[in-house]
């Protein structure tokens, strides 16, 4: 197995095509023992863009899996401590929620095997060593297709933006960056003013159309690395990469910007404010929200049309 490797690595020759195809969130676990095997898949994996963690036996592959949350994960059947499937079943419920690409590995590849595999809810199973020039077309094919799925189950109808169950997401993701690369993230909630009156005074439809415009006003504000979620009702929070105060001057901007819109309703036209409470990520994700909902309560009780760190 060791040779075949080294010979696929002199023989690999990537097609342009497939050069840094996986995006910066794409998160590969491979919880495998046979380390040269395993070096050499994570090295190809990460020059093609994906970030890759290696487990060298099955406890600490759950552990990783918990940790840091990867969307595809390949397990080796045979393992020092348990077995690949043994892995999977402590696994399956959090993989299959997050709809996590699980692959079982194995030279040995017998029908009962794969048969076993599919059984216990794996995706796919792949037989060693690879053939790289088919799994990784593959493998990008699958990350793809999962990735459009979550897409469409964490939008938000009505706007267009991620969804509450997409800020979870991007919740635990930037936590993780946050934690290797020391850059900060904030969030931000924010909170449209007196919407009820909106809706009461210029009808439900309109009322919908603030909330599309808030959204687009929110996306073309925000840069690159922040993220806009639907919270709720007329709630939105973004996640910003960098400081409260980074925060604080985007926010700044997206007030300027929608104070300035116009709305009309027949002949009648009307503005829309509103509050946000700013927050920065110190230790947990868990209260990072709850801080920002309390600095948006704040903005709130002191006046609104404001933010508050
Ligand atoms: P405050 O400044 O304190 O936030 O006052 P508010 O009126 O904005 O807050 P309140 O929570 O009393 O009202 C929120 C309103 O948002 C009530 C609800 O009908 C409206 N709303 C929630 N979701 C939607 C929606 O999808 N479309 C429309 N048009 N209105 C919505
Ligand atoms: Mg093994
Ligand atoms: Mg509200
Ligand atoms: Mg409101």
């Amino acid at each position: 197995l060791a040779n075949g490797n080294k010979k696929k690595r002199r023989d690999l020759v990537l097609p342009e095509l497939y050069v840094n195809k996986f995006d910066q969130e794409t998160f590969i676990l491979i919880i495998d023992d046979d380390l040269e095997f395993v070096s050499f898949v994570k090295e190809l994996l990460e020059q093609l863009g994906a970030q890759v963690l290696v487990a060298m036996n099955g406890t600490r592959g759950i552990q990783q899996f918990y940790d840091m949350q990867p969307n595809i994960v390949l397990i080796d059947l045979q393992l020092p401590d348990m077995t690949g499937l043994d892995v999977f079943e402590k696994i399956k419920d959090t993989a299959s929620d997050r709809h996590v690409i699980s692959i079982l590995m194995s030279s040995h590849q017998t029908n009962e095997v794969v048969a076993q595999a599919y059984a216990a809810g794996l995706m796919d199973f792949i037989q060693k060593p690879f053939e790289l020039d088919l799994f990784l077309p593959y493998l990008f094919n699958r990350d793809k297709l999962q990735k459009s799925i979550s897409q469409s189950i964490t939008t938000d109808g009505l706007t267009g933006v991620g969804n509450r169950k997409r800020l979870d997401e991007i919740l635990k993701y930037s936590e993780r960056l946050t934690k290797r690369s020391g850059i900060p993230f904030s969030v931000v909630m924010m909170d449209l003013d007196h919407f009820k009156s909106v809706n009461d005074t210029y009808g439900h439809p309109a009322g919908d159309e603030v909330l599309k415009t808030f959204s687009q006003v929110a996306l073309k504000e925000k840069r690159e690395t922040d993220h806009i979620f639907r919270y709720g009702g007329e709630e939105f929070v973004m996640v910003i990469s960098g400081d409260k105060d980074e925060a604080y001057t985007l926010v700044d901007r997206v007030h300027k910007s929608f104070n300035e819109i116009v709305f009309e309703e027949g002949d009648r036209t009307f503005s829309v404010t509103f509050s946000a409470g700013i927050a920065e990520y110190d230790s947990r994700t868990e209260t990072l929200l709850m801080e920002a909902d309390q600095a948006l309560y704040q903005a709130k009780r002191t006046g609104r049309n404001q933010s508050i760190l």
